[in-house]
């Protein structure tokens, strides 16, 4: 029976026209890996389609944006997809709106191992091996994102398999269940939304654009056996890590515990992923003076500066990004002293507090004035309106009244 086993490679959402964003700045030695980021990222999901052996590799859709690619975004496939071309394997490419096949330039011709949807209709072909067929491949239409409709596919032959691959939003209820993997694009987010004989799975962007998509992204490989429904694994593509991290302070955490603490945790962060380059975010929060040194004072920027000559300046690197404190945690660590920004705070508590008293600056406008946008904003009305303000209020007296330098 081990013949009818076999093992293909899910991925998608490749986005090669969106470099990394959301960077105020990036080191010199990490620049060129920010805008190839997508690049690299997708090479490593055909590297693993070679290395794995993989009989067949399944695409779903928003590889690119065809328009903002420019023309090595094309040719850069198409080269990728040659490499499977020499090995003889297949490539089933479900596309999306955005690398829909009307929009591929002419001049760049796909290799002939890779079938794509032409004009959107479902296209159904035939997995076979040594002769002898093992699975149903369908591409159903993009446009339609109800119910696919599997015209033409003989589900009831079971000796088959029978893979969908599809892109866009589907919920489990609309998904046949003779199918046996639903291979789906359009989240970015890995997800497998059903985990039964017949698998749904969205494989995920291959790789995290901001400190919006952290972690490790990656491509799916499925190994597909007689008996057993498919098993999948994730295979890392990411060529870059970000993540988002928090510490936590209180009153007798002194600098020198903060920055060993900085320390030894982006020490760990470099163990867990030793191949790749990784950004790094902190937001330390809590209570003690620290919280305001490190609003006010150079704190901050030296530990910064520490992190990044430790970890950052290697390849692969940990680039420290950046280290910020919240507003609101220094209110919390400030508003009980005696001093003039305590004071403040203590009065804007007031106003949280008790509810009934108006916030209401109207009668500082000049005559005649309201109602208009000027006299909507001199004038708290409602609840949401009324909390948002304060805590902006907060913000502003804890940036403008502390003092970095009267602090020990
Ligand atoms: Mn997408």
């Amino acid at each position: 029976m081990a013949e009818w086993s076999f093992r293909f490679l899910h991925a998608g959402d490749f986005h090669l026209e969106q470099p990394a964003h959301g960077l105020t700045d990036a080191p010199d030695h990490l620049r060129s890996l920010l805008v190839e980021l997508p690049y690299r990222a997708a090479e490593k999901v055909f590297d693993h389609a070679i290395a794995e052996r993989v009989d067949f590799v399944v695409l779903t859709g928003d590889l690119l944006d065809v328009s903002l690619a420019g023309p090595h975004g094309p040719r850069f496939l198409a080269e990728q997809c040659a490499r499977l071309a020499e090995r003889g394997a297949p490539v089933y490419w479900a596309s999306s709106r955005l690398d829909a096949a009307e929009r591929w330039p002419h001049g760049c011709r796909l290799p002939e191992n890779v079938h794509r949807m032409v004009r959107n209709r479902a296209e159904a072909h035939v997995f076979e091996r040594d002769g002898r067929p093992m699975a149903w491949i369908t591409l159903p239409p993009h446009e339609s994102l109800e119910r696919p409709r599997l015209r033409g596919v003989p589900l009831e032959r079971e000796e088959l398999r029978h893979i969908v691959a599809a892109h866009g939003e589907y919920v489990p209820f609309n998904l046949d269940e003779k199918v046996d993997y639903w291979a789906l694009g359009g989240r970015h987010a890995r997800d497998t939304v059903r985990d039964a004989d017949s698998v749904a799975h969205y494989a995920g962007t291959t790789q995290g654009r901001s400190f919006a998509e952290p972690g490790m992204h990656g491509c799916t490989l499925v190994q597909v056996t007689p008996l057993a429904p498919p098993r999948l694994s994730l295979l890392p593509t990411s060529a870059l890590v970000w993540h988002e991290a928090t510490i936590e302070v209180d009153d007798t955490t002194t600098r020198e515990r903060l920055e060993r603490l900085l320390r030894e945790r982006t020490a760990a962060l470099a163990v867990t992923h030793p191949e790749r380059d990784q950004y790094l975010r902190w937001t330390v929060h809590g209570s003690g003076p620290l919280l305001r040194r490190l609003r006010h004072g150079t704190l901050a920027a030296d530990l910064l500066g520490t992190l990044r000559e430790q970890f950052g300046r290697t390849r692969p690197a940990v680039w420290t990004a950046s280290l910020r404190v919240r507003a609101e945690d220094v209110v919390g660590a400030t508003i009980e002293e005696d001093t003039l920004l305590g004071a403040y705070l203590r009065e804007l508590r007031g106003y949280s507090w008790d509810g009934e008293r108006p916030l209401d600056l109207r009668e500082y406008l000049p005559e005649g004035r309201a109602p208009d946008p000027l006299g909507d904003a001199a004038w708290a009305s409602d609840e949401a309106t009324r909390g948002a303000l304060l805590a902006e209020a907060a913000a502003l007296g804890v940036d403008l009244l502390s003092e970095a330098e009267d602090l020990p």
